[in-house]
């Protein structure tokens, strides 16, 4: 069981997490546009991996006897600017996304709810390798500037990116 203040936290990340896989998707859309397919694959396999945030805290309120409640998706921009320019908001995202999940787990340790601190973790966790992920891109972009053909290397890189396990089964 979870409290409905706990219900009501729950459920704006699932639109937080929402809005990631909305964003990520957006993102791709555009890289496919600008001609980087490396680039918009690695954005379509990040929003592929939202898609798996958002399904997991929805089951976990559902099996604490909670309501789901399904808000309204805000619409993410469609012009990026340059593939530095796209990391570095990606970077952004994830931080305010890692801020967001922290307060989630204070409001857990707050209540003494012990059991969504157990689920929180797997999140707390997945945030230092989302930030971390996205690190991996921005330095060799950082280094490589306009850099036409520096640029098209770290593309071709990005293509090999392989789809991560699935969350760890409960
Ligand atoms: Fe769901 O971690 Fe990214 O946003």
């Amino acid at each position: 069981m979870i409290s409905k203040d706990m219900q009501k936290a729950l459920n704006e990340q699932v639109n937080k997490e929402f809005y990631s896989a909305y964003l990520y998707l957006a993102m791709s859309a555009y890289c496919s546009t600008a001609g980087l397919p490396g680039f918009a694959h690695w954005m379509r396999l990040q929003y592929e991996e939202e898609n798996l945030h958002v399904t997991k805290m929805y089951d976990y309120i559902l099996d604490q006897g909670g309501e789901v409640d399904l808000k309204m998706i805000e619409e993410p921009p469609k012009e990026f600017g340059t593939p530095l320019e796209i990391f570095e908001k990606t970077l952004e995202h994830e931080q305010f996304i890692t801020k967001s999940i922290h307060n989630l787990m204070g409001l857990a340790v707050d209540e003494r709810d012990y059991a969504t601190q157990a689920f929180l973790q797997w999140y707390v966790t997945e945030q230092v390798e989302e930030e971390a992920n996205v690190q991996d891109v921005l330095n060799p972009l950082r280094m490589v500037g306009n850099d036409k053909g520096g640029l098209m290397m770290i593309d071709q890189k990005l293509g090999g990116r392989a789809v991560s396990a699935a969350p760890a089964a409960e």
